[in-house]
C-alpha cells in the first residue's frame, strides 16, 4: 500500500507512535510518505520505502497567522496525486484530520480515504475548546475510519461529542528489538552511588504531568531508600520543578537531563518509573518503561489501567495520592524479589499485549477495510 502519514514531528507520544508505525509498515514493504512541517525526530536515518515531505508555510506580511492548515492540505493533495496514495493516516485530529479532509477534495482522479487516530489531548483539551468543538466533531464523523489509543479515550470521545461513528481501539505499541533492558553499568555509576535506587520520569513537562507530585513522591521515597531521580524532558513546568527541588534540598539527588531522543539506556539503569499524570489517554512512557523491565507507579486515570496491570507490572493510585504512591514505590524498591518479579512481568506484558507486529497488523486490517469499502 502507499500510505501518507501526517503527524506532529516534535517530542510527544503521538509523533512517536506515528513515526514508529510508518517505520514498521515500511519494513513490511508498504510505501510510506510522511507529511509534516519538520522531519519527525524519530526519523533520523535512511529507511527504505520511507519518504518525507515538508510543508512550507508562506510567510507573507499580510498573514498575521501563517495558514499552516491550508499549506498542509495542499501538500497532502500534492503528495497524494504525485505518489498515488491509497490513503492518508493522520495522527491527531486538530488540524491534521481537517487538512486531510480538505485534501480529499484536491484529488480529483480518485477518492482519498482518511484514517484518523485520536491520541488524547486532541480530544480532551483541544477538541473540547468551544471554538474547535464543531470542527473536531466533523473531522471525526467525516473520516473513513477512526481509531483511539485506548477504550478510555474512545468512551470519552463518544460521550464528549455525542457521536455514533464507529471508533476502533488500537493500542500503542513497542518495538521490542529497540526497547529492552540493556546492561549499562557505567551509566548507572554516573548517576548514582552503588546501592542507590534510580527513579525516572519522562515527559514533556506540561502541567498535566504533575511534576510536583513526581518530585514529592521521590522526596518521600528518598527518606526511606537513598536514591536519585532522573527528570527527562523539558517544557513549561521545568522552572517550577527546579525551584521545588532546590527548596527541598534535593539538588544533588535530582538530575535534569533535558530532552533525550533515546531513553532505552536511561530506562535500563532505572528501578522505577513515575507517571502520576492528571490525565493520560494511554501513557506511552509507561509502556516503554515496562518493555525495559521498569515497574511503574502511576495514576489510576484514563488509559493507564489498560496499559499497566495493577500489582503485577506496577501500581496505580488516584491522581494526587502522593503518599500512597511513595508507599508503593518503597514497597517494590525494598524487596529485590518483588522488584525482580515485577520487572519480568512488565517485560512479558509489553510483549504479550503491545508488541509492534501485533498492533501493526491491526492498522493494516483497518486500511484494508477502508480500501475494500471504497470498491464498487
Ligand atoms: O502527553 C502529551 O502531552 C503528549 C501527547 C501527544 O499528543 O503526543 O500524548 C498523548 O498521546 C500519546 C500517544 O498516543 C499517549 O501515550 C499520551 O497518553 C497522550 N497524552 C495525554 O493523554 C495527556
Amino acid at each position: 500500500m502507499r500510505i501518507g502519514i501526517v503527524c506532529y514531528p516534535t517530542y510527544g507520544g503521538s509523533g512517536v507512535v506515528a513515526t514508529e508505525l510508518g517505520k514498521a509498515l515500511a519494513q513490511k514493504g508498504h510505501e510510506i510518505h510522511f507529511i509534516s512541517y519538520d522531519r519527525p525526530f524519530k526519523l533520523d536515518m535512511f529507511h527504505d520505502n520511507i519518504f518525507y515531505h515538508e510543508v512550507e508555510v508562506l510567510d507573507y506580511p499580510l498573514f498575521k497567522f501563517p495558514p499552516y492548515m491550508i499549506a498542509l492540505a495542499s501538500k497532502i493533495g500534492e503528495v497524494a496525486r504525485w505518489a498515488n496514495l491509497d490513503l492518508v493516516h493522520v495522527h491527531y485530529a486538530i488540524p491534521h484530520a481537517v487538512s486531510a479532509l480538505l485534501a480529499r477534495k484536491l484529488v480529483t482522479n480518485k477518492y482519498l480515504p482518511v484514517v484518523t487516530t485520536l491520541h488524547g489531548t486532541d480530544i480532551t483539551v483541544v477538541g473540547h475548546e468551544p471554538q474547535f468543538f464543531d470542527i473536531t466533531k466533523m473531522s471525526i464523523e467525516e473520516s473513513d475510519a477512526v481509531t483511539a489509543v485506548s477504550n478510555s479515550l474512545k468512551t470519552e470521545t463518544i460521550e464528549l461529542f455525542n457521536i455514533s461513528k464507529e471508533i476502533e481501539v488500537i493500542y500503542n505499541f513497542i518495538d521490542l528489538e529497540q526497547y529492552r533492558r540493556l546492561a549499562v553499568p557505567g551509566l548507572k555509576l554516573k548517576y548514582s552511588e552503588p546501592g542507590e535506587k534510580i527513579l525516572i520520569h519522562i515527559s514533556n513537562f506540561r502541567a498535566v504531568k504533575r511534576l510536583k507530585d513526581v518530585i514529592d513522591i521521590f522526596a518521600q521515597v528518598n527518606k526511606k531508600i537513598p536514591g536519585r531521580l532522573l527528570m527527562v524532558g523539558d517544557g513549561p513546568e521545568t522552572q517550577a520543578a527546579h525551584k521545588q527541588v532546590m527548596t527541598l534540598g534535593l539538588g544533588d539527588r535530582v538530575h535534569f537531563l533535558g530532552k533525550q531522543e533515546q531513553v532505552v539506556e536511561l530506562l535500563s539503569i532505572s528501578d522505577l518509573c513515575l507517571l502520576p499524570s492528571e490525565k493520560e489517554s494511554f501513557g506511552l512512557v509507561a509502556l516503554e518503561a515496562m518493555a525495559c523491565g521498569v515497574p511503574v507507579v502511576a495514576s489510576l486515570e484514563g488509559g493507564l489501567p489498560e496499559v499497566l496491570k495493577e500489582g503485577v507490572t506496577g501500581f496505580m493510585l488516584p491522581v494526587g495520592e502522593v503518599e500512597l504512591m511513595a508507599l508503593k514505590a518503597v514497597e517494590v524498591l525494598s524487596s529485590p524479589e518483588r522488584w525482580g518479579e515485577m520487572s519480568e512481568n512488565a517485560q512479558k506484558h509489553a510483549n504479550d499485549a503491545f508488541r509492534m507486529e501485533k498492533i501493526r497488523q491491526q492498522y493494516e486490517d483497518i486500511y484494508m477495510k477502508v480500501l475494500l469499502s471504497q470498491q464498487p
